[in-house]
């Protein structure tokens, strides 16, 4: 009986000491706590009229847009680790990693051009705003928008129109990657046949953008014919479940 005391004394004392212990790390995360919502408060300050602005130009809504923006804050804040950027910005490079590993886009061919397409801005760095639009364009873009955006992908040379050898760069891209070297060529060309005889409303060889509108609004699935440049719907379903209810996104 006695001995039972001792030990439930000195598991009491024990834990005496962890709380002891306990209460003064919590005191130190307590004041971390205190400095991220000092901090957060002034940053929400700081942009509250960007972020009103950007409710009403995007298809996300205040809390979206506040989670995202952290989002963007606390990647912009590795940067000012490393000496080489001096303005709190997120660089291109953290972006298309980003999109990468959360939005699962891996194409490095399309990549490229993904990025024209979303960022027109010179720089090496990419703005608050540009990062919402693009997010909001590839997580909830209407098909307009969609079609708009891949359309601005696929023409390379820039003209509005894809030619041939523009349809051949693309299509052998995606197909490459598929099915490896061999036979692409033969493969690309008979698919240049097909895809021509869907797209090409006027008939002139060519695919201009009206051809390519009328014929994706027609048939959504035609969207990423040339290639896929926009997230697959179960990584939007992810990202979006996320990212709003995720506490380590909080400064
Ligand atoms: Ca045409």
């Amino acid at each position: 009986m006695a001995k039972k005391s001792e030990k439930s004394e000195s598991t009491m004392q024990g834990n005496n000491g962890k709380k002891r212990k306990d209460k003064k790390e919590s005191f130190g995360l307590h004041l971390d706590l205190l400095m991220d919502s000092m901090e957060e408060t002034r940053f929400k300050k700081k942009y509250s009229d960007l972020m009103e602005r950007l409710v009403r130009e995007t298809h996300f809504n205040d809390i979206e847009i506040e989670s995202l923006l952290i989002m963007y804050y606390k990647l912009a804040k590795e940067n000012m680790k490393t000496e080489k950027y001096k303005e709190k910005a997120v660089t291109k490079e953290q972006f298309r990693d980003f999109l990468h590993s959360a939005l699962d886009m891996t194409d490095d061919t399309l990549m490229d051009r993904i990025f024209v397409s979303l960022d027109r801005m010179p720089g090496s760095t990419i703005t608050m705003e540009t990062y919402i639009q693009a997010l909001s364009l590839l997580l909830r873009g209407t098909l307009d928008e969609k079609i708009n955006f891949c359309f601005r992908v696929y023409d390379t040379m820039g003209d509005g129109m894809l030619g041939r050898e523009a349809m051949f760069y693309l299509l052998r891209n995606s197909l490459v990657s598929i099915s490896g070297e061999d036979d692409a060529e033969e493969s690309v060309k008979d698919m240049i046949e097909v895809i021509t005889k869907k797209l090409d409303i006027d008939r002139d060889g060519k695919i201009s953008f009206q051809d390519y509108k009328q014929s994706v609004q027609k048939q959504p699935m035609l969207l990423e014919v040339f290639g896929q440049c926009l997230p697959s719907r179960g990584a939007i379903y992810t990202f979006s479940t996320t990212f709003c209810s995720n506490p380590a996104l909080k400064m």
